[in-house]
This record gives C-alpha cells, structure tokens and sequence, in this order.
C-alpha cells in the first residue's frame, strides 16, 4: 500500500437499500478497500432513532450485510461489522453527546427534516449526529465516504474531534468527507427536489437495489420527466432529466457529454429505455452474488470477525480517550 488510510463509513438498515446509497457511497467502499485500511458498518444503533420493527430490523440488517459483500467488498480485506456488537460506540457516542451543543444539533438539517411535522420526536434523532462521530473518531479515521446529504454531520463531527482534541490534548483524528463528483445526491424519481430515500412510502421514487428488472423498468418510465425534450445535463433547469443522466452515467460508465451527443434529437422515451437497461445490468451481477450469499449462511461469521477486527481498533481509541479525560481507567 502506497499510503494507507483509515477508513470507515456506515449505513442504517432501515429499509431497502436505494441505488442512491450505491451510487452516493457504496461504489466508494469497493473502490477504497485496495488501497486503505476500511472499516464499513452497519448502522443499526442509528436505525432505531425511529421507530423499528423488531423483525424488519432484523430483515433489514441481514439484507445490507449481504449487500456489502454482493457489491464487491471482501470481508477479508474491508472489516464488515454491526455498531451494536462494538459497545465503544454507544460509550464515545456519549462523551460526544456531552461536548455538543444544544444549538449546533438544532441546526442539523437531517434533524429538522425528520422531526418536521411530528409530535413526538425521539431524544435518539437530537442525538445522532454526535454517535455518528463517535462511530468515525473511534477508528481515528482519514476519510469518510458519505453522500452529500451527511457533509454537515461530517463538519460537526470535525468539530467536535477538534474540541476535544482542544480540551484534553491531541487525541482525535479530524477526518475529511469523500464525497463523489457526480453522484453525491441521487434524486427521488417522482420529485426532483428531494433526495432518493429508502425511506420514502412511495417505493415509485426509488430504485431498490434489489427490485426486479421489470420493476426498474416500470419505475424508470413512470419517473417524472423536465418539459422540452431535449437530453442535456442541467441540474437547475432540468433537474429530472439531469437526475436520470447522472444514474445512467454512473451505472454505465459512460460520461455526461458522450450520453448527451448520443441522445441529441432523441425524445425522452428511448433515452429512458437505454437508463432502465443501464441500471438493470449494474445490478444484475450484485442481485445474483446477494442470493448466494444469503443462501450460503456466512453473514454471522463475516460479521464477528468484523466486529473482532473493529473492537480491536475502537476499544483501544476510547481508553486513550477516557484516559485524556480523567476517567480512572480498570486495570488490566
Ligand atoms: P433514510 O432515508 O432512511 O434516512 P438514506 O437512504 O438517506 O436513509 P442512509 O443510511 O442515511 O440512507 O445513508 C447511507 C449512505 O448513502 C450515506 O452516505 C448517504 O449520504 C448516502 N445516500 C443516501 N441517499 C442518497 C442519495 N439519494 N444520493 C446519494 N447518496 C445517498
Ligand atoms: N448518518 C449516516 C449513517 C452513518 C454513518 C456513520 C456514515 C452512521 N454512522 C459514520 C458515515 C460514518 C447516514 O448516512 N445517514
């Protein structure tokens, strides 16, 4: 390895997982696991910061386990891991807690957006953000690839290790956001204003990674379309077609120009044929390996040696970290 870096990244499991997720962060961790040393988790303390199901937790945690070995990780190189079998999380997670300010997590926009309307809202939602840094500050991590909706929890979560780092002495790694170029905010298919969501109700505004062919299609068509007919990349003025432009570049490999001079004087039809069939055969290869993988019954031994590999680095982090700040540490 040229010059590793640590990295760790995460995903709630709650709900299916989108090709936004995929394309925003996922195609990431494959591209980062030969050259750095990753950690990738699997959300799950911050999936209960909304009401879950017990069983669907259960479901949904297994399915993006699954998915991160379908999409091309190896468990042997990429630790694979669940938040909740490493307990350092919840522990740094409140210390985090206990240095943030009421004020900077009222100005949380993921906060705002899923507390707005609600009449009970959960003291879990006020409080993720300073897990989500306990989750990055615990493996002392470089990079953090994420899609733009996570880049203020990122900037808190520098915040915070400098505050610590100010108050205790230099402990904590500041960590940098990787965000993708083109990509980073993959929009919902029936309004181009919001992001794609898995947890949207409306499964039409998403593509699951693991819908069916003829369910991509059937979405891909109905997707809310710009009017005019031209194809041309233009977020501000053609958000909906810009949209369906950055998924099929993303999942074919082509780039935005050679799509736009391939498209010129075709109509919106054809072009969203050539998107689904795109979208269609990036998944097809992850869908197969996933039905392996479920079928092989390994999930549960990737997942304790990814948590082993993932305690061994975290415990080590929170102890220097108890330690800077006053806590009598047991002795070993
Ligand atoms: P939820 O809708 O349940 O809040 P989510 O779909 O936003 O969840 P997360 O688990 O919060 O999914 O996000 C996992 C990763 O996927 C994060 O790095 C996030 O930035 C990225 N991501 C989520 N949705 C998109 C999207 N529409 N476009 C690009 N990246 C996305
Ligand atoms: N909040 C993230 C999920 C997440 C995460 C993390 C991402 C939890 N902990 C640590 C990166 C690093 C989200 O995508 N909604």
């Amino acid at each position: 390895m040229a010059n590793p870096k640590r990295v760790l990244s995460g995903i709630q499991p709650s709900g299916r997982l989108t090709i936004g997720n995929y394309i925003g962060a996922m195609k990431s961790y494959v591209a980062l696991q030969e050259e750095h040393d990753c950690y990738y988790m699997i959300a799950d303390l911050h999936g209960i910061t909304v009401p879950q199901d017990p069983e669907a937790l259960r479901e949904q945690t297994e399915m993006v386990t699954a998915l991160y070995v379908a999409i091309g990780l190896n468990p042997d190189k990429a630790a694979i891991f669940l938040q909740s079998h490493v307990p350092a999380h919840a522990e740094l997670g409140w210390i985090m807690t206990t240095l943030s300010y009421m004020g900077e997590l009222e100005r949380m926009t993921q906060f705002k957006d899923k507390s707005a309307g609600k009449e009970a809202v959960g003291a879990g939602l006020f409080v993720y953000p300073p897990l989500m840094a306990a989750d990055i500050l615990l493996y002392k991590a470089h990079l953090v690839p994420v899609g733009d909706d996570q880049k203020q929890h990122l900037e808190l979560t520098r915040d915070l290790a400098g505050r610590f780092n100010h108050r205790f002495g230099e402990t904590l790694v500041v960590p940098e956001p990787l965000i993708p170029k083109l990509g980073a905010r993959i929009m919902s298919l029936d309004d181009a204003s919001k992001k794609m969501s898995k947890s949207n109700p409306n499964p039409g505004s998403y593509i699951a990674m693991l819908d069916s062919p003829d369910d991509i299609r059937k979405k891909i068509s109905r997707a809310k379309t710009d009017l005019g007919r031209e194809i041309a990349y233009d977020p501000e003025e053609k958000p909906e077609i810009s949209n369906l432009i950055t998924i099929f570049s993303q999942c074919s490999g082509k780039s935005v120009p050679d799509i736009e001079k391939a498209y010129e004087g075709q109509g919106y039809g054809t072009f969203k044929k050539d998107v689904a069939e795109a979208v269609v055969s990036a998944l097809e290869p992850i869908q197969a390996r996933y039905a392996d993988i479920r079928a092989s019954g390994e999930i549960h031994r990737i997942l304790k040696d990814g948590a082993d590999r993932a305690a061994a680095v975290a415990d080590a982090t929170l102890r220097e970290a108890k330690q800077a700040m006053g806590f009598l540490l047991p002795r070993r």
